[in-house]
């Protein structure tokens, strides 16, 4: 089994990639739910939505989340009655929130949505939400204010000034079902070149998380959502510098530090490479600019041989 850690965009079309290299069913994924918020009574997951989307094929090219083909006809009339409508949720894309919420208000766990929703869109990869417990990415700006992720990346359109992040809730939250075994029986774990702060490090702030990527006998290879010190898109750039770490591929990786044992970064990176064999971390360059599914295909496919190259070589045990 492939186990992935990932977020929203940047995971989705690496994902897009590595189901072209092994079997869907072969790959397990651990899905970052900071982003989670409730919006008109609704429960909504944006990065669960949006990997669901890119695998369905079925993704807004443009805004490479929500639907494509979509209409805001149920946004609009909300807004006759007054509601804010600043996180747009299209038609199609409500039927997802409303279908969840329904379960879960029948008692369901969200891993058991989220598989029901996998399933109606025919996506095969096991998606697994990293807790079914409530937990929420909270940003502490410049002026004092605490805001939900979407309220700091959307309404406010990531413009005030972070001084820290925190995964609400998750002293509290437990690892969902299957996702410390996905970890720690995997035959190789993948960091997407998600957020290193809201996507993988909300990830590895669910207790147990970051103790079992240490642990597992997989090797550890990510990919850095860094190209030549910038993001290739959302804010990680503004969320580095919060907690000291550089923006730059080597920055990631030593801020993800003795958790990896393979790093990926793009070609304009290449000086970063015998940087980081200087401390000890396998690092390997190649294009890691996914707008062609082709380039995420051999760039997984790049992960995959690292994976097992460790694996013989006995590292990561
Ligand atoms: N991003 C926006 O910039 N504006 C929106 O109105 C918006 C709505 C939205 C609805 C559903 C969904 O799954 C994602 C949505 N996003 C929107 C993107 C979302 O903020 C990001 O995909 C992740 O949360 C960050 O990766």
């Amino acid at each position: 089994m492939i186990t992935v850690l990932a977020g929203g965009v940047g995971a989705a079309r690496f994902l897009r990639g590595l189901v072209r290299c092994v079997p869907p069913e072969e790959v397990t994924v651990v899905v970052n739910v900071g982003d989670d918020l409730e919006r008109h009574g609704l429960r909504v997951c944006p990065d669960l939505d949006t990997i669901t989307y890119w695998l369905a094929g079925l993704v807004d090219p443009d805004r490479q989340w929500g639907r494509a083909d979509e209409r805001h006809t149920v946004a609009e009339e909300l807004r006759r009655f007054g509601h804010d409508t600043w996180f747009t949720l299209g038609d199609r894309d409500l039927a997802t929130h409303l279908h969840r919420t329904m379960r879960l208000h029948q008692g369901a766990t969200l891993s058991e949505v989220t598989a029901e929703v996998a399933a109606a869109f025919g996506v095969t990869v096991r998606l697994l939400p990293v807790t079914d417990d409530e937990v929420a990415t909270r940003i502490t700006t410049d002026d004092g204010r605490d805001l939900h992720f979407q309220e700091y990346w959307v309404r406010e359109r990531g413009e005030p000034n972070v001084t820290a992040v925190r995964l609400a809730g998750a002293d509290r939250a437990r690892p969902a079902p299957g996702v410390l075994e996905a970890v720690l029986d995997a035959e190789a774990l993948l960091l997407a070149p998600s957020n290193p702060v809201v996507s993988i490090g909300t990830i590895l702030a669910v207790p147990g998380l970051r103790d079992a990527v240490a642990r597992t006998a997989a090797p550890v290879v990510g990919v850095s959502p860094i190209i030549s010190g910038s993001v290739v898109r959302g804010m990680a750039d503004r969320l580095l510098p919060a907690l000291g770490a550089e923006v730059s591929a080597s920055g990631v990786a030593e801020h993800y530090g003795e958790l990896l044992d393979a790093w990926i970064v793009d070609d304009a990176d290449a000086e970063a490479v015998e940087h980081l064999a200087g401390r000890g971390v396998t690092a390997l360059a190649a294009p890691t600019l996914m707008d062609d599914p082709l380039v995420a295909a051999e760039l997984a496919r790049l992960c995959l041989d690292t994976a097992a190259d460790l694996r013989r070589r006995g590292v990561g045990a």
